[in-house]
């Protein structure tokens, strides 16, 4: 049957589709790709992250001491990361280059040390 077959041959493209995924090649790239990023006094971890030019991308933020933040000035980005929550960064990179984050909460004596950064490549 003509209506059977096409939806066979769906199926098979979906599951071809979820290998694709599970081997790190998306066919989605409206999809973010998600990092994972730790803060505490005074870094965080990682603490050097290389995202792409036009891919969107979600800073998942977590703290494992007191309140911290994140801006990136010359991105115009900025968020906090509040205690006991996930913190999310959602954006995408327009410009190619290395950016320097820094903590935007005040954290104790070493806060103005507390640095990321931030590498767009093409
Ligand atoms: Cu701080």
């Amino acid at each position: 049957m003509k209506l059977g077959c096409t939806a066979k041959t769906a199926f098979v493209g979906l599951t071809v589709m979820g290998y694709l995924t599970l081997l790190g090649f998306s066919s989605a790239p409206e999809t973010p790709r998600t990092i994972n990023i730790v803060a505490k006094r005074f870094t965080y971890e990682p603490d050097d992250i290389t995202v792409k030019k036009g891919e969107p991308v979600v800073l998942e933020f977590t703290t494992s001491d007191v309140a911290h933040g994140l801006k990136f000035k010359d991105l115009n980005l900025n968020t906090r990361i509040e205690k006991g929550k996930k913190n999310e960064l959602a954006f995408t990179p327009t410009k190619t280059g290395d950016f320097n984050g820094q903590c935007s909460v005040f954290c104790g004596s070493g806060h103005g040390g507390m640095r990321m950064t931030l590498h767009v490549t093409e």
